[in-house]
């Protein structure tokens, strides 16, 4: 276990959560290195040391597999790297070009968190099998620890793209990461022609390249948003709509059914729905969706004849996180025997989209230290009870 004094130091702070108009206006008039450096040095290890202490809480059997272990190390090791800027003045010469490159480092040394905490929860199902009790604590620690990779990635991905020398000029108008003019109409109809070349002419067999017909959306929405967010959760999304339809109606005379996508914005909501008639998911299975010891398998590469896009995975709940990270939501309204609408809610207004961010404190720690209570509704029973037979006559 980290027993490192720094940790349990930094944890008692809270994160900050900033919203997509503060760093609009931030990374807008003429934004400031040093104050960007004054922020993250504290703010960074701020939110690993939160995100630390509740690894630590996770049970033992999962901690000590050897794809936690390594997880845990980067992020001590990243941790230790950056309070190396503690007490360093950012009139020092070099400390902001070295801090600036030190974060780039640290974004690379995470990229692959989360295919290896996938690993971890793979060795744990294949010693201990599935627990629903343990299935909930992963649940609840994962949609937390991917919250806070995703935060922590778009603090690096502001600053390195505000104040390193990669400047963008295929989007000479974002300001980092983000843009404040994003046409979500135009992104999903984009979306969905790049997806129909990889998901249909790439990934699926030759004989099952049918093109899935589409109408997206014409009428121009704006909103003020992360882009590559958007397109994580639209991929995600299409995907599985198209995989759905082409599942169901291979073989059909008919032809497919068109997947449609609808882009409204509210007073408080832009809503985006892709809906599919791909047959629909069944109630009881919805959850199974989201859920992310249910849904690791052992790498496809690792399956022979396994199609890459064919499992669920980690898709759908990292998308729903991109979602609730701004505030906004990613539900499924499925039919069975007819199809699924998928919505995505994003907030209108950039002053109301707030990072979401998890703490670390008392309520959390709770979540992983009380067991669970006995069900407070009935089981169905097999039988029906014989009133006759009872032994209470
Ligand atoms: C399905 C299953 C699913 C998940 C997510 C989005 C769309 C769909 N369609 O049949």
């Amino acid at each position: 276990k980290n027993t490192n004094p720094k940790i349990e130091y930094y944890s008692r702070f809270s994160p900050s959560p900033l919203s997509i108009k503060q760093f609009l206006d931030f990374g807008r008039d003429n934004a400031c290195e040093k104050t960007s450096y004054m922020f993250l040095r504290k703010e960074l290890p701020v939110r690993l040391a939160n995100t630390m202490r509740e690894v630590n809480l996770l049970p033992d059997n999962l901690l000590s597999q050897p794809s936690v272990r390594l997880v845990q190390k980067w992020y001590m090791q990243s941790f230790v790297e950056l309070l190396g800027y503690e007490n360093r003045k950012p009139e020092d010469p070099h400390a902001l070009n070295d801090f600036l490159e030190l974060l780039i480092e640290i974004r690379n040394r995470h990229n692959d968190v989360v295919p290896t905490m996938a690993q971890g929860v793979i060795e744990y199902k294949e010693k201990f099998g599935f627990d629903p009790f343990i299935s909930s604590n992963i649940q609840y620690f994962l949609d937390r620890f991917y919250t806070n990779r995703i935060s922590f990635r778009m603090l690096i991905n502001q600053h390195t793209l505000l104040f390193g020398n990669d400047t963008n000029p295929a989007h000479p108008k974002h300001i980092g990461s983000i843009d404040p003019t994003c046409n979500v109409s135009e992104v999903v109809s984009g979306e969905f022609k790049s997806l129909h070349c990889v998901c249909v002419c790439v990934l699926m067999p030759a004989s099952l390249s049918p093109r899935v017909p589409v109408k997206a959306p014409k009428k121009p929405i704006q909103v003020v948003y992360v882009p590559s967010h958007l397109f994580h959760m639209l991929f995600e999304l299409f995907k599985n709509s198209m995989r759905a339809t082409v599942e169901l109606h291979e073989n059909s005379k008919e032809g497919l059914p068109p997947v449609k996508a609808k882009v409204t914005l509210g007073k408080e909501d832009l809503s985006i729905k892709i809906s599919d008639r791909g047959g629909g998911v069944p109630l009881r299975k919805i959850d199974r969706l989201f859920n992310y010891m249910y849904s690791t398998a052992p790498t496809p590469s690792l399956e022979p004849g396994a199609v890459p896009l064919a499992g669920f995975g980690y898709g759908l709940p990292i998308s729903r996180l991109y979602a609730r990270y701004f505030q906004g939501d990613l539900k499924l309204y499925s039919m069975e025997g007819v199809g699924t609408d998928a919505v995505i809610y994003l907030k209108a207004l950039s002053s109301e989209s707030f990072e979401r961010l998890p703490v670390f404190n008392k309520s959390a720690w709770r979540h992983y230290k009380t067991s669970p209570e006995a069900d407070d509704w009935s089981n169905p029973s097999k039988e029906p009870r014989d009133a006759s037979k009872s032994k209470y006559k």
